[in-house]
């Protein structure tokens, strides 16, 4: 029998945080501006304008993009199904079984369908996406996570020509979500995007981050992310995609209307009416730095919303 003595370990098969992060680090500023970079490759055309230089990719001002630490992702968390304070989801949220676990697609589209998340993850297999994740509230991280374009499971439903928007839906079942037994939001938490939104490549179905099993904190087994929006939209634990004609209700906004808009895009000109927009604490960071248009994404996105008074469409 072979025993590996430590220096006979090849440091590629350590795989903990630390390294992780240093070869993250190591990476550079392909990793700093890895949000933008990959984004970019997903976008057909920008790749080649972007590979050549990490520096141009970078969105003007801002300061270089450090993953945030695994520990803080998954425990300063919002995920009101498990309580309301940062830290009550990773403490509570083990009581939620992630399997089995289906995912129904169904409304405006040709070929509606059940999924269970592991059919699923074997169609689409999962790639890394380093995005900044701002919350409404004025904080923000960069979390690297392993998942699967949204276009990738609407293009395989087929939406019909009357479709519009898309609807998600969170579980709903107060026994594993001990959240929903208190009225704090109407449950089940429900989200929207509008259809061209939804197909965008940087909106993201999430399995995982940090080369691991999404926890469940994080909105196991399966969630939205979409970066250039408050991070309310981007709903956890989906069990529900529904495919529609009409704009869907959205959680924050059936809750607080004048305070949280359907679009919920990052925009630091419009101010939520308690609290400026213009900055933003970034987890870890002692000073504040400014809140950039579209979360930095614009030239991705902004075309989406030619012509619209973003002040309006908040
Ligand atoms: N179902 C559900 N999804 C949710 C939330 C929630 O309370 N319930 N909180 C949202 C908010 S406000 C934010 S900022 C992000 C936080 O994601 P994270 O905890 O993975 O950082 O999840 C969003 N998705
Ligand atoms: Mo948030």
């Amino acid at each position: 029998m072979l025993i590996k003595r430590p220096d006979d370990i090849r440091s590629s098969e350590i795989t903990d945080e630390a390294a992780y992060l240093d070869r993250r680090r190591f990476l550079g500023t392909a990793a700093a501006a890895g949000a933008t970079l990959l984004a970019s490759a997903a976008v057909p055309g920008l790749l080649a304008a972007c590979d050549t230089s990490a520096e141009e990719a970078r969105p003007a001002g801002t300061q270089e993009d450090e993953l945030t630490p695994y520990d803080d992702v998954t425990s300063y968390n919002n995920f009101y199904e498990f309580g309301t304070g940062k830290d009550d989801p990773v403490r509570q949220a083990h009581t939620l079984r992630t399997r089995p676990w289906t995912v129904v697609v169904e409304g405006e589209v040709h070929r509606p369908q059940t999924f269970d998340v592991d059919d699923l993850r074997r169609r689409f297999p999962a790639e890394e996406r380093v995005y900044r994740l701002r919350c409404v509230e004025a904080w923000s991280m960069v979390i690297p996570w392993l998942g699967f374009p949204l276009k990738d499971l609407l293009s395989a439903v087929e939406p019909t020509s009357q479709a519009k928007y898309v609807a998600f839906t969170t579980l709903y079942d107060p026994q594993q979500m001990p959240g929903q037994r208190r009225s704090v939001l109407p449950w089940p938490y429900v989200e929207g995007l509008r259809l061209d939104e939804a197909m965008h490549p940087l909106a993201l179905l999430a399995v995982g981050l940090y080369g691991k099993e999404l926890p469940n904190q994080n909105g196991a087994p399966m969630r939205l992310v979409v970066p250039w929006k408050y991070g309310f939209k981007s709903i956890k634990s989906i069990v529900r995609i529904r495919l529609t004609r009409e704009q869907p209700p959205t959680t924050w906004n059936v809750s607080a209307p004048h305070e949280y808009g359907f679009y919920a895009n990052v925009n630091p000109a419009v101010d939520h009416p308690r609290w400026s927009q213009k900055r933003e604490r970034r987890l870890g960071d002692l000073f504040k730095r400014p809140t950039l248009p579209f979360n930095g994404y614009g030239e991705q996105v902004a075309q989406l919303y030619a012509g619209m008074d973003l002040a309006r469409y908040f």
